[in-house]
Protein backbone atom coordinates (compact mmCIF):
# COMPACT_ATOMS: atom_id res chain seq x y z
CA UNK A 1 0.00 0.00 0.00
CA UNK A 2 1.12 3.38 -0.80
CA UNK A 3 2.28 5.62 2.09
CA UNK A 4 0.64 9.15 2.53
CA UNK A 5 1.93 12.22 3.90
CA UNK A 6 -0.77 12.69 6.95
CA UNK A 7 -1.87 16.05 4.05
CA UNK A 8 -2.10 13.59 1.44
CA UNK A 9 -4.35 11.54 3.56
CA UNK A 10 -6.63 14.67 4.30
CA UNK A 11 -6.72 15.92 0.56
CA UNK A 12 -7.88 12.27 -0.23
CA UNK A 13 -10.59 12.94 2.36
CA UNK A 14 -11.74 16.64 1.83
CA UNK A 15 -12.18 15.15 -1.75
CA UNK A 16 -14.49 12.67 -0.63
CA UNK A 17 -17.73 12.35 0.66
CA UNK A 18 -16.76 11.29 4.05
CA UNK A 19 -16.22 13.76 7.24
CA UNK A 20 -13.29 14.55 8.40
CA UNK A 21 -13.08 13.25 11.97
CA UNK A 22 -13.30 16.26 14.58
CA UNK A 23 -10.55 15.52 16.48
CA UNK A 24 -7.39 13.53 14.88
CA UNK A 25 -4.38 15.04 15.09
CA UNK A 26 -2.48 12.60 12.80
CA UNK A 27 -4.99 14.57 9.95
CA UNK A 28 -3.40 17.86 9.06
CA UNK A 29 -6.23 20.16 8.76
CA UNK A 30 -5.56 24.19 9.26
CA UNK A 31 -8.88 24.94 10.22
CA UNK A 32 -9.14 22.81 13.02
CA UNK A 33 -7.70 25.39 15.02
CA UNK A 34 -9.91 28.47 15.45
CA UNK A 35 -8.58 32.17 14.08
CA UNK A 36 -5.49 33.10 16.26
CA UNK A 37 -7.21 35.71 18.28
CA UNK A 38 -10.01 33.47 19.63
CA UNK A 39 -8.12 31.81 23.41
CA UNK A 40 -8.40 28.30 24.33
CA UNK A 41 -10.31 27.30 21.25
CA UNK A 42 -9.65 23.60 21.16
CA UNK A 43 -8.66 21.02 23.43
CA UNK A 44 -6.39 17.80 23.95
CA UNK A 45 -6.31 13.91 23.53
CA UNK A 46 -4.63 12.27 26.67
CA UNK A 47 -0.58 13.29 27.21
CA UNK A 48 -0.48 15.78 24.49
CA UNK A 49 1.01 18.89 24.78
CA UNK A 50 1.32 22.30 22.88
CA UNK A 51 3.47 24.92 22.80
CA UNK A 52 1.72 28.34 21.65
CA UNK A 53 3.56 32.40 20.98
CA UNK A 54 1.26 34.87 19.87
CA UNK A 55 2.01 38.75 19.25
CA UNK A 56 -0.64 41.51 19.46
CA UNK A 57 -0.46 44.70 18.42
CA UNK A 58 -3.01 47.25 18.60
CA UNK A 59 -3.60 51.38 18.12
CA UNK A 60 -6.17 53.39 19.57
CA UNK A 61 -6.44 56.70 18.54
CA UNK A 62 -9.29 59.33 18.44
CA UNK A 63 -11.61 60.05 21.59
CA UNK A 64 -15.00 59.03 21.82
CA UNK A 65 -17.69 59.64 24.12
CA UNK A 66 -20.77 57.23 23.63
CA UNK A 67 -20.42 56.96 19.77
CA UNK A 68 -19.77 60.39 18.93
CA UNK A 69 -15.92 61.54 18.10
CA UNK A 70 -14.16 64.36 19.91
CA UNK A 71 -11.34 66.34 19.10
CA UNK A 72 -9.10 66.96 22.43
CA UNK A 73 -9.91 70.68 22.78
CA UNK A 74 -13.63 69.00 22.96
CA UNK A 75 -12.21 66.79 26.01
CA UNK A 76 -10.99 69.46 27.41
CA UNK A 77 -13.72 72.00 27.12
CA UNK A 78 -16.76 70.22 27.80
CA UNK A 79 -15.82 67.32 30.44
CA UNK A 80 -15.89 67.48 34.21
CA UNK A 81 -13.03 66.61 36.00
CA UNK A 82 -13.93 64.33 38.50
CA UNK A 83 -10.67 65.45 40.74
CA UNK A 84 -11.77 68.84 40.33
CA UNK A 85 -9.84 71.16 40.96
CA UNK A 86 -9.34 72.27 38.05
CA UNK A 87 -12.88 72.02 36.63
CA UNK A 88 -12.39 70.44 33.43
CA UNK A 89 -10.23 67.59 31.86
CA UNK A 90 -6.63 69.21 31.37
CA UNK A 91 -4.55 66.38 29.63
CA UNK A 92 -6.05 64.40 26.61
CA UNK A 93 -4.58 61.05 25.45
CA UNK A 94 -4.33 61.46 21.56
CA UNK A 95 -2.94 57.67 20.50
CA UNK A 96 -2.21 54.86 22.34
CA UNK A 97 -0.25 51.37 21.18
CA UNK A 98 0.11 48.23 22.77
CA UNK A 99 2.49 45.27 21.86
CA UNK A 100 1.69 41.83 23.75
CA UNK A 101 3.90 39.11 23.89
CA UNK A 102 1.84 35.75 25.08
CA UNK A 103 3.42 32.37 24.97
CA UNK A 104 0.74 29.88 26.66
CA UNK A 105 1.36 25.80 27.17
CA UNK A 106 -1.05 23.52 26.96
CA UNK A 107 -1.12 19.92 28.51
CA UNK A 108 -3.63 16.93 28.85
CA UNK A 109 -3.76 14.79 31.71
CA UNK A 110 -6.38 12.45 30.30
CA UNK A 111 -9.44 12.78 27.79
CA UNK A 112 -11.62 15.18 29.57
CA UNK A 113 -9.50 17.77 30.61
CA UNK A 114 -6.70 19.79 29.14
CA UNK A 115 -4.78 22.79 31.15
CA UNK A 116 -3.56 26.13 30.06
CA UNK A 117 -1.03 28.01 31.25
CA UNK A 118 -0.13 31.77 29.81
CA UNK A 119 2.19 34.09 30.57
CA UNK A 120 2.20 37.76 29.20
CA UNK A 121 4.60 40.40 28.52
CA UNK A 122 3.51 44.20 27.78
CA UNK A 123 4.36 47.15 26.11
CA UNK A 124 2.37 50.29 25.76
CA UNK A 125 2.97 53.80 25.32
CA UNK A 126 0.06 57.06 25.03
CA UNK A 127 0.85 59.93 23.99
CA UNK A 128 -1.42 62.97 25.40
CA UNK A 129 -1.49 66.49 24.30
CA UNK A 130 -1.70 68.72 28.08
CA UNK A 131 -4.00 72.59 27.74
CA UNK A 132 -2.52 75.44 30.19
CA UNK A 133 -4.19 76.59 32.79
CA UNK A 134 -7.13 75.73 34.78
CA UNK A 135 -9.64 76.45 31.19
CA UNK A 136 -9.10 77.36 27.83
CA UNK A 137 -7.49 75.61 25.02
CA UNK A 138 -4.72 77.18 24.95
CA UNK A 139 -2.64 74.11 24.11
CA UNK A 140 1.20 73.65 26.89
CA UNK A 141 2.89 70.77 24.78
CA UNK A 142 2.86 66.66 24.77
CA UNK A 143 4.29 63.99 26.31
CA UNK A 144 4.42 60.52 25.88
CA UNK A 145 3.91 57.89 29.26
CA UNK A 146 5.88 54.01 28.18
CA UNK A 147 5.49 51.08 30.50
CA UNK A 148 6.28 47.56 29.91
CA UNK A 149 6.84 44.63 31.67
CA UNK A 150 4.68 40.94 32.56
CA UNK A 151 0.90 41.22 32.31
CA UNK A 152 -1.63 39.34 34.84
CA UNK A 153 -0.53 35.36 34.14
CA UNK A 154 -3.45 32.45 33.65
CA UNK A 155 -4.42 28.72 34.91
CA UNK A 156 -7.18 27.20 33.60
CA UNK A 157 -8.71 24.02 32.37
CA UNK A 158 -10.74 23.24 29.09
CA UNK A 159 -13.14 20.33 29.88
CA UNK A 160 -14.78 18.09 27.22
CA UNK A 161 -18.65 18.22 27.15
CA UNK A 162 -19.23 16.74 23.73
CA UNK A 163 -17.86 15.48 21.10
CA UNK A 164 -18.91 13.03 17.81
CA UNK A 165 -17.46 12.88 14.40
CA UNK A 166 -17.99 16.43 13.43
CA UNK A 167 -18.71 18.62 16.74
CA UNK A 168 -17.04 19.96 20.05
CA UNK A 169 -17.92 21.59 23.20
CA UNK A 170 -16.10 22.69 26.13
CA UNK A 171 -16.04 24.31 29.02
CA UNK A 172 -13.17 26.60 30.49
CA UNK A 173 -12.96 27.41 33.94
CA UNK A 174 -9.83 29.01 35.43
CA UNK A 175 -8.42 31.94 37.46
CA UNK A 176 -5.52 35.10 36.53
CA UNK A 177 -3.08 35.45 38.48
CA UNK A 178 -2.12 39.18 39.59
CA UNK A 179 1.84 39.11 37.76
CA UNK A 180 1.13 42.10 36.19
CA UNK A 181 2.17 45.60 38.08
CA UNK A 182 -0.68 48.43 39.42
CA UNK A 183 1.83 51.05 40.27
CA UNK A 184 3.76 51.92 37.76
CA UNK A 185 4.78 55.24 37.43
CA UNK A 186 5.68 58.08 34.65
CA UNK A 187 6.99 61.93 34.51
CA UNK A 188 3.61 63.78 33.17
CA UNK A 189 3.16 67.46 32.08
CA UNK A 190 0.87 68.73 34.25
CA UNK A 191 -1.45 72.08 33.44
CA UNK A 192 0.75 74.49 35.41
CA UNK A 193 3.57 73.30 33.44
CA UNK A 194 5.33 71.29 36.08
CA UNK A 195 6.35 67.65 35.23
CA UNK A 196 6.39 65.55 38.18
CA UNK A 197 6.40 61.29 38.24
CA UNK A 198 3.39 60.02 38.91
CA UNK A 199 1.54 56.31 38.97
CA UNK A 200 -0.29 56.34 35.99
CA UNK A 201 -3.69 55.81 35.18
CA UNK A 202 -5.29 52.65 34.81
CA UNK A 203 -5.26 51.49 31.38
CA UNK A 204 -1.29 52.09 31.18
CA UNK A 205 -0.94 49.77 34.64
CA UNK A 206 0.30 46.37 33.12
CA UNK A 207 -2.35 44.09 35.48
CA UNK A 208 -5.04 43.95 37.50
CA UNK A 209 -4.06 43.60 40.59
CA UNK A 210 -6.42 40.97 41.50
CA UNK A 211 -6.97 37.53 41.07
CA UNK A 212 -9.82 36.88 38.72
CA UNK A 213 -12.02 34.14 37.24
CA UNK A 214 -11.74 32.97 33.70
CA UNK A 215 -15.47 31.39 32.42
CA UNK A 216 -15.80 30.42 28.95
CA UNK A 217 -17.49 27.98 26.59
CA UNK A 218 -16.98 27.11 23.03
CA UNK A 219 -18.94 25.07 20.91
CA UNK A 220 -17.22 23.97 16.76
CA UNK A 221 -18.64 22.38 13.84
CA UNK A 222 -16.57 21.02 11.34
CA UNK A 223 -17.92 20.33 7.85
CA UNK A 224 -15.94 18.59 4.82
CA UNK A 225 -14.26 22.04 3.47
CA UNK A 226 -15.29 24.53 6.04
CA UNK A 227 -16.15 24.73 9.79
CA UNK A 228 -17.39 27.37 12.16
CA UNK A 229 -17.82 28.03 15.86
CA UNK A 230 -18.54 30.03 18.56
CA UNK A 231 -17.19 30.88 22.08
CA UNK A 232 -18.47 33.03 25.16
CA UNK A 233 -15.25 33.84 27.23
CA UNK A 234 -15.43 35.95 30.28
CA UNK A 235 -12.99 37.37 32.97
CA UNK A 236 -15.04 38.13 36.04
CA UNK A 237 -13.21 40.13 38.53
CA UNK A 238 -14.55 38.99 42.00
CA UNK A 239 -11.76 39.92 44.27
CA UNK A 240 -10.63 43.66 44.91
CA UNK A 241 -6.73 44.20 44.38
CA UNK A 242 -4.63 45.38 47.18
CA UNK A 243 -5.10 49.40 45.90
CA UNK A 244 -8.84 48.69 46.46
CA UNK A 245 -10.40 48.35 43.30
CA UNK A 246 -11.16 45.89 40.38
CA UNK A 247 -10.89 46.58 37.01
CA UNK A 248 -14.70 45.81 35.19
CA UNK A 249 -15.14 42.61 34.28
CA UNK A 250 -14.60 41.77 30.66
CA UNK A 251 -17.11 39.31 28.01
CA UNK A 252 -15.84 38.54 24.65
CA UNK A 253 -18.75 36.55 22.28
CA UNK A 254 -17.33 35.45 18.95
CA UNK A 255 -18.36 33.41 15.86
CA UNK A 256 -16.27 32.50 12.99
CA UNK A 257 -16.07 30.22 9.74
CA UNK A 258 -13.26 28.88 7.95
CA UNK A 259 -12.96 27.58 4.64
CA UNK A 260 -10.29 24.97 4.32
CA UNK A 261 -8.02 25.94 0.83
CA UNK A 262 -6.03 22.74 1.35
CA UNK A 263 -5.38 20.36 4.18
CA UNK A 264 -2.41 23.17 5.14
CA UNK A 265 -4.42 26.35 4.49
CA UNK A 266 -7.31 28.28 5.76
CA UNK A 267 -9.24 31.44 5.94
CA UNK A 268 -10.88 33.00 8.26
CA UNK A 269 -14.04 35.45 9.07
CA UNK A 270 -14.98 35.90 12.52
CA UNK A 271 -16.94 38.55 14.54
CA UNK A 272 -16.60 39.23 18.17
CA UNK A 273 -18.55 41.63 20.70
CA UNK A 274 -16.31 43.02 23.52
CA UNK A 275 -17.43 44.34 26.32
CA UNK A 276 -15.72 45.58 29.33
CA UNK A 277 -16.89 46.86 32.46
CA UNK A 278 -15.82 50.24 34.39
CA UNK A 279 -13.66 50.05 37.61
CA UNK A 280 -15.26 49.21 40.65
CA UNK A 281 -13.56 51.56 43.76
CA UNK A 282 -10.10 53.25 42.68
CA UNK A 283 -6.88 53.93 43.93
CA UNK A 284 -6.58 56.86 45.73
CA UNK A 285 -2.90 57.23 43.82
CA UNK A 286 -4.43 58.31 40.63
CA UNK A 287 -5.32 61.22 40.64
CA UNK A 288 -5.31 63.60 37.67
CA UNK A 289 -7.65 66.12 35.86
CA UNK A 290 -7.27 63.40 32.59
CA UNK A 291 -10.15 60.88 31.54
CA UNK A 292 -7.59 57.76 32.00
CA UNK A 293 -7.63 58.58 35.75
CA UNK A 294 -11.76 58.27 36.09
CA UNK A 295 -12.94 55.31 36.92
CA UNK A 296 -16.22 55.68 35.27
CA UNK A 297 -14.56 56.42 31.87
CA UNK A 298 -12.98 52.62 30.83
CA UNK A 299 -16.06 51.38 30.05
CA UNK A 300 -16.31 49.83 26.60
CA UNK A 301 -18.55 47.76 23.85
CA UNK A 302 -17.07 47.03 20.87
CA UNK A 303 -18.35 45.24 17.59
CA UNK A 304 -14.68 43.52 15.54
CA UNK A 305 -14.51 41.89 12.80
CA UNK A 306 -11.54 40.27 11.87
CA UNK A 307 -9.91 38.10 9.07
CA UNK A 308 -7.56 34.97 9.29
CA UNK A 309 -5.15 32.71 7.73
CA UNK A 310 -4.10 29.64 9.67
CA UNK A 311 -1.44 27.16 8.03
CA UNK A 312 -0.39 23.68 9.35
CA UNK A 313 2.83 21.92 8.23
CA UNK A 314 2.25 18.17 7.95
CA UNK A 315 4.66 18.00 10.86
CA UNK A 316 2.53 19.77 13.42
CA UNK A 317 3.97 23.44 13.21
CA UNK A 318 0.97 26.10 12.90
CA UNK A 319 0.97 29.54 12.33
CA UNK A 320 -1.59 32.28 12.46
CA UNK A 321 -2.86 35.68 11.72
CA UNK A 322 -5.59 37.69 12.12
CA UNK A 323 -6.30 41.44 11.49
CA UNK A 324 -8.65 43.04 13.33
CA UNK A 325 -10.81 45.66 12.75
CA UNK A 326 -13.91 47.35 14.86
CA UNK A 327 -17.18 48.20 13.15
CA UNK A 328 -19.08 49.96 15.95
CA UNK A 329 -17.74 50.95 19.52
CA UNK A 330 -19.87 52.63 22.07
CA UNK A 331 -17.48 53.94 24.91
CA UNK A 332 -18.07 55.27 28.44
CA UNK A 333 -15.95 58.40 27.30
CA UNK A 334 -13.89 60.50 26.39
CA UNK A 335 -12.43 57.18 25.49
CA UNK A 336 -9.79 56.33 22.25
CA UNK A 337 -11.14 54.36 20.10
CA UNK A 338 -9.57 51.04 19.23
CA UNK A 339 -7.80 51.73 15.41
CA UNK A 340 -7.06 48.41 14.50
CA UNK A 341 -5.41 45.18 16.29
CA UNK A 342 -2.83 42.68 14.66
CA UNK A 343 -2.38 39.16 16.03
CA UNK A 344 0.17 36.45 14.72
CA UNK A 345 1.15 33.20 16.41
CA UNK A 346 2.73 29.88 16.62
CA UNK A 347 1.34 26.63 17.44
CA UNK A 348 3.46 23.32 18.14
CA UNK A 349 1.53 20.06 19.58
CA UNK A 350 3.47 16.90 20.26
CU1 LIG B 1 -3.46 23.30 21.96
Amino acid sequence: MRVQTPAAAAAALLFSTAVLPIHADDIVRADSHAPIGVMGDHYHDKGEWMFSYRYMDMSMKTNRDGTTDLSPEEVASNYANPFAPPPNLRVVPTKMDMQMHMVGVMYAPNDTVTLVGMLNYIEKDMEHLTYMGPTGTTELGTFVTRTSGMGDSSVSALVRLHENDNSRVHLTAGVTLPTGSTDETGQVLAPTGQEPTLRLPYPMQLGSGSYDLITGLTWVTMHKSWSWGTQWRGILRVFNNDEDYNLGDEHRFTAWGSKLFSPNWSGSARLEYYYRGNIDGMDAMIMAPVQTADPSRQGIKRLDASLGLNFESDGGHRLGAEFVYPLEQDLDGPQLKTDWQVIVGYQFAF
